[in-house]
């Protein structure tokens, strides 16, 4: 049998970059607690005096102890003491004592272990020594210095891991209790720390703190953020666009020609070409808008952002704008950490609904998910209302984002209202602010991207065949006459956004390719469908990772609500812009 390999630790020491290090695995890997919430497993092989032997590597969520109450260390710990064979235990070098809480636990398990000390290259650089032999005698386990950004002591460790099996000393632990004291004298014991002076990130890294200075430093930092994202995501779809226009037109406008006698395989197919030319927004054929929508006009944003948040999440940045954030929050019955997930959920809402892991309760976590998915558009929705924008108007555009931002908080404030008697105080550690390395960078990009096409371009695809197939088969105008009067009393809306609005309750990217190619949408009917849709949730994934994380019960009251706020506020932008017009 494989012998699995569990490496446990504090959050944010470099579990995942030694996982992906030791198994080839492009695993995605932040500055900031938190930021594994599932078990994600690894082969390793090694060959040693040519023998070869595997192990199966898990990487955990990050546990400051074993007997912690949040959902992912709960997961987390209960993995550990069920599936260890052998436990790696990776410690940040800098933060020796803190870590050691979790070892002296983990040692009281009794299995095979070996101890990481990671992090090796910022702990010389703040002037710290730590006598290995020494420790290692004390903790009676091989101790292995790494560095796990730059595969420095990798080796070491891989063949200490060889070494390691069929050696029954390694499960005779020195009974080390798990008490500060004890912890405290052997750390006095075994380190030994030079003095230095600051160096200038770290007197920045101070200021990001300051209530004054910190806020400045993150209002620049977001708008830096935001034109980053925005001249990125214009390039990549200028750079999208012109590829489509050179390598596809040519041979889409053969094949239309040549499909002259089979007009629905060519409509279905291509769909309109005028004068040798695609409009590949307006064509509704699944070889023209079908893809380009997905990866032209989607993709772009979604790359951008997740550009710009990787190397937000890699500075370590993202922390200190969740503690300055945090009294804010505490209006909402919130941490200040919630704000990660609600930014990562910016670039995909799944990935910030099991964000939310980290976060105390279960209450907590409802709260945050619920106003992630309904008011926080995912980098898809936001590609959506950026395509959408020239239909709105930049009036129309910036009242969308201040509706969002005020439901955000009223929905918050009334969710939060009940909490707030039971709120407790959470306490994050707020990583050092490293300069991002490009490599751990480009993983993450590539891992996200991977993830979103593969994701989005099969459904949107389909989405895109059924929109053609039952609009050319009059399903959408019946629908339409049924629901029109509604829909138009309502909301001011024609009964040609019904197929938009229909698929929109799957993916954006369906909605978006209908939604263009109406030719007279008024700006104030493409601002309330744009509405709608942005309120109504990104995708199926969501239902489906909601329903996971929190049972059905809770997903019908989240759909509940998702409908009545957006129902109730496109019914109120309506109401108030007929006023105004009158
Ligand atoms: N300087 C330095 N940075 C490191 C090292 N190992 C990891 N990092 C960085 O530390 C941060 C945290 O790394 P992760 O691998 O996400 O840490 P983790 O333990 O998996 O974190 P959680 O999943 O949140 O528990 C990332 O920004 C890494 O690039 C190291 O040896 N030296
Ligand atoms: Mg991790």
């Amino acid at each position: 049998m494989i012998p699995t390999v569990l490496l446990v630790g504090n959050p944010n020491v470099g579990k995942s970059a030694l996982f992906s290090r030791l198994t080839g695995t492009k695993v995605i890997s932040s500055n900031f607690p938190g930021t594994t919430v599932s078990i994600l497993r690894g082969m390793l092989e090694t060959a040693s005096r040519g023998i070869r032997k595997n192990y199966e590597l898990i990487d955990t969520p990050g546990l400051y102890s074993l007997t912690e109450k949040t959902e992912t260390t709960r997961r987390g710990s209960r993995f550990v003491i069920e599936h260890a064979d052998i436990i790696i235990n990776v410690i940040d070098a800098t933060n020796l004592e803190r870590n050691l809480f979790l070892t002296t636990q983990l040692l009281a398990l009794k299995k095979p272990m070996i101890v990481v000390l990671n992090m090796w290259d910022e702990a010389q650089y703040h002037g710290i020594t730590i006598d290995i032999p020494l420790l290692s005698q004390e903790l009676g386990v091989p101790v292995v210095p790494t560095t796990s950004i730059s595969g420095h002591g990798v080796l070491r460790l891989v063949t200490q891991l060889t070494a390691l099996q069929g050696n029954s000393k390694n499960k005779q632990h020195t009974p080390l209790a798990s008490h500060w004291p004890d912890i405290s004298h052997l750390v006095k014991h075994v380190q030994t720390v030079s003095k230095r002076t600051k160096k200038p990130l770290e007197h920045f890294a101070t200021l990001t703190l300051h209530p004054v200075w910190g806020t400045c430093i993150a209002l620049g930092c977001l708008i830096t953020t935001f034109l980053c994202i925005f001249f990125l995501s214009e390039a990549l779809e200028s750079s999208i666009t012109a590829l489509f226009d050179f390598f596809l037109t040519t041979p889409l406008t053969f094949l239309h020609k040549h499909l002259a006698s089979f007009p629905a395989l060519q409509s279905f197919l291509i769909g309109t070409v005028e004068n040798g030319t695609i409009d590949y927004q307006q064509a509704m054929g699944l070889l023209t808008t079908g893809i380009y929508i997905p990866l032209g006009q989607v993709a772009p944003p979604v790359t951008a952002f997740y550009f710009a948040m990787g190397i937000l999440e890699d500075c370590g940045y993202l922390p200190r704008l969740a503690t300055l954030a945090d009294t804010m929050m505490h209006r909402y019955a919130l941490h200040g950490f919630a704000l990660i997930p609600m930014l990562l959920g910016a670039g995909c809402n799944v990935t910030g609904i099991i964000g939310t892991r980290v976060l105390d309760n279960r209450k907590q976590r409802i709260i945050t998910a619920i106003l992630l998915s309904i008011t926080i558009p995912c980098a898809s929705q936001t590609g959506f209302i950026v395509a959408m924008a020239h239909r709105m108007g930049g009036l129309y555009l910036t009242l969308l984002f201040v509706l969002l931002a005020l439901t955000w908080h009223v929905l918050g404030t009334i969710l939060g209202r009940r909490e707030k008697q039971n709120y407790q105080e959470m306490i994050i550690e707020i990583p050092p602010l490293r300069a991002p390395r490009l490599r751990p960078s480009l993983i993450k990009l590539s891992v996200r991207v991977r993830n979103f096409l593969s994701d989005a371009i099969p459904i949107t695809i389909l989405g895109i065949a059924l929109l053609i197939i039952l609009n050319n088969n009059n399903v959408f105008s019946l629908l339409g006459a049924s629901t029109f009067a509604f829909l138009h009393k309502l909301w001011g809306l024609p009964a040609e956004v019904i197929p938009a609005l229909c698929m929109g309750l799957f993916r954006k990217e369906i909605a978006l390719s209908y939604l263009k190619a109406i030719p007279n949408l008024s700006q104030a009917q493409a601002f309330i469908s744009t509405l709608i849709l942005t309120l109504w949730f990104p995708c199926v994934s969501v239902y489906t990772v909601l329903y996971k994380e929190f049972g059905m019960k809770s997903l019908l009251w989240m759909v509940g609500l998702m409908f009545t706020v957006s129902t109730i506020l496109a019914t109120l932008a309506h109401t108030l812009l007929q006023v105004l017009t009158l």
